[in-house]
């Protein structure tokens, strides 16, 4: 995860020394908020995938938070983003804009002061590249996602990720590749990092928005899928629809597309990568390289 700076408040900081003190409230509390954004190599140079929509993302969580002024605007942090690839030398990277918050101790945030900081790094395949090719393992997991009136479902607050870390743990320790998550009444929510679709007799399905993060991939994939000529049906789904399905597949920032092969030890479909997640990759790598239709609307080159 290494690089030659790290922006932190509007400088370029040498990466050793990118660090923060003990009592920084966002390392106890975990009161603060992220962004995973991706840049692809292109023929043009590097290219930031939908950078737009997750600045604004990436603001919105601050505001689900509470933090009363966001201390950069859209267009600030679209600069930094740009100036740290830069700076860095890559092409394509993994970019985390993070919001924390030092300062006085406490649970009172308009006590404490807010911070950004942009952090790149060259991240291959999230799930492994034989993921991308034959698909994953996943579990259900024990543990349930978020109430939607707990810590919210919409924004990427650094503390929610907790739930994420315990599911993604065991269902490592337990052999598997990741952890899927019911909601609280029981319906398929996503995974510890990624959202989920899966493929019926042709339909496409994914959960509805109630209690997810509203996926930028997600949003992609289904505008994707329909220039492919798939509509996409956002409805309850249940951990035996997961069962029953033709093909599942899984997709993030981090993640990207990817298959998943096995569902708690049950074949999805006949256990392999199939012919709409392939089509879909195929696409989206395009996409994101700038040989797509789309591309010019998603990308922002690095000048
Ligand atoms: N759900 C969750 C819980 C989630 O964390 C992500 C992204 C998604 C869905 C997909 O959202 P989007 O990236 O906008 O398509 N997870 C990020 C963090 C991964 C990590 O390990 O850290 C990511 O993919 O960047």
């Amino acid at each position: 995860m290494k690089s030659d700076y790290i922006w932190i408040d509007g400088q370029l900081i040498p990466y050793a020394e990118a660090t923060v003190h003990m009592l920084t409230g966002t390392l106890h509390y975990g009161y603060g908020a992220f962004e995973g954004i991706r840049a692809y190599a292109t023929e043009r140079g590097a290219a930031i995938f939908r950078l737009r929509e997750h600045l604004e993302r990436f603001i919105g969580s601050a505001r689900v938070l509470g933090l009363v002024e966001f201390p950069y605007t859209q267009d600030e942090l679209r600069a930094a983003v740009h100036q740290t690839i830069r700076v860095n030398g890559f092409q394509g990277c993994y970019i985390r804009p993070l919001l924390y918050f030092d300062g006085a101790m406490g649970l009172n945030m308009d006590a404490a002061t807010p911070h950004v900081s942009i952090a790149t790094w060259e991240w291959g395949a999230y799930l492994g590249d034989e993921g991308l090719e034959k698909g994953v393992h996943m579990m259900v997991s024990s543990f349930t996602r978020h109430h939607i009136n707990v810590t919210m479902t919409k924004a990427k607050i650094t503390g929610n990720y907790a739930n994420s870390v315990l599911a993604k743990t065991l269902a490592l320790r337990a052999g598997y590749d990741e952890a899927i998550m019911l909601d609280p009444e029981g319906y398929v929510a996503e995974c510890s990092g990624e959202n989920l679709f899966l493929v019926r007799k042709g339909v496409v399905y994914t959960p509805p928005r109630a209690t997810i993060l509203e996926g930028i991939t997600r949003d992609s994939v289904i505008t994707l899928l329909g220039d492919l000529g798939y509509s996409v049906v956002e409805e309850p789904i249940s951990r035996d629809q997961l069962y029953l399905a033709d093909e599942v597949f899984a997709c993030g920032t981090a993640a990207e597309v990817t298959p998943v092969r096995m569902i708690d030890h049950r074949p999805v479909g006949d256990g392999r990568r199939g012919p709409v997640a392939k089509a879909l990759q195929d696409l989206f790598f395009q996409t994101v390289r700038g040989e797509g239709q789309r591309s010019a609307e998603w990308l922002d080159y690095v000048a």
